[in-house]
């Protein structure tokens, strides 16, 4: 469909103003929210991290996609996040510390809400300890980890040990997820769950707080 592939186009060129606005458009012309999300913002964030691999664009422009999906996924939020259900549990989310990478962790994020959950985001960059503070801060029922560097990988184990340590790890199941995590890491480190992309993290996380 043309306008999904406008989107895509116009991300991997990091127009943000019109990624904003062919959202908009293709809202108002019927697509999905989810379609416009998975056909259209994704392809292009896709193609994006494929130039980057190959060498053929490089950290500024990789950045400038990532705000034109950002200005995409603003238009979608409100959608993605609209929920008639009461909150189905809490989460704490957060990307763990040396990993600024967001776009992921804000997606899971987005469709957590959507699906009656009440997320409490921690942002980037977030030390063991942070997610320490907020578990006991806000009690949530889920606790979701992202890391998008094999080198931060270890970052989540760090986070379930600090968690378990302080005591506060009964009763809080510990999900994690971003592109070079497996479901075997996720079991190695003692986690309670993993999840490829959000949608599957929205199924995972009703399991867990045994809503289906
Ligand atoms: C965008 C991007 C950036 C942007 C980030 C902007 C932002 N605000 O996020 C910028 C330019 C800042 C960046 C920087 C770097 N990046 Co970068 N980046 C990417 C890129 C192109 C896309 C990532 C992305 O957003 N994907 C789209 C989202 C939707 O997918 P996702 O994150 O995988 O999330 C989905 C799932 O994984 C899952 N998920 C994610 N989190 C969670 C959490 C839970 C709990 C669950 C259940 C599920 C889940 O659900 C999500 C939605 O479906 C990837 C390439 C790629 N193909 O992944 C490289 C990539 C991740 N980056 C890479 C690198 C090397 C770097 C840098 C080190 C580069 C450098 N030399 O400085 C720095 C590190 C900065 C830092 N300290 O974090 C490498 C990592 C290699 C590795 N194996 O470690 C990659 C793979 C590129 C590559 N092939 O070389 N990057």
């Amino acid at each position: 469909m043309a306008d999904l592939q406008g989107i895509a186009e116009n991300l991997i060129e990091g127009r943000a103003p019109q990624v904003a606005a062919l959202v908009g458009g293709a809202l108002a012309g019927e697509i999905t929210p989810q379609t416009i999300l998975n056909e259209g913002l994704m392809v292009g964030m896709d193609q994006v991290g494929r130039r980057f691999k190959a060498n053929e664009i490089y950290i500024p422009e990789v950045l400038i996609a990532a705000r034109a999906m950002h200005a995409g996924m603003d238009v979608l939020r409100p959608l993605l996040a609209k929920s008639g259900s009461p909150t189905v549990g809490r989460v704490v989310l957060g990307t763990v510390q040396g990993d600024r990478h967001d776009i992921g962790k804000n997606l899971v994020g987005m469709l957590l809400t959507g699906a009656g959950f009440e997320v409490t985001d921690i942002g980037v960059d977030a030390p063991a300890d942070r997610f320490k503070e907020a578990v006991k801060e806000h009690k949530p029922h889920i606790v979701g980890i992202s890391a998008l560097l094999t080198t931060t990988m270890m970052g989540m184990s760090r986070t379930v040990d600090v968690l378990r340590e302080a005591g506060i790890s009964e009763g809080v199941k510990v999900i994690v997820g971003g592109a070079p995590v497996t479901a075997a890491y996720a079991e190695e480190i003692g986690a309670d769950g993993y999840a490829a992309d959000a949608a599957s993290a929205v199924d995972l996380a009703r399991q867990l707080v045994g809503f289906e």
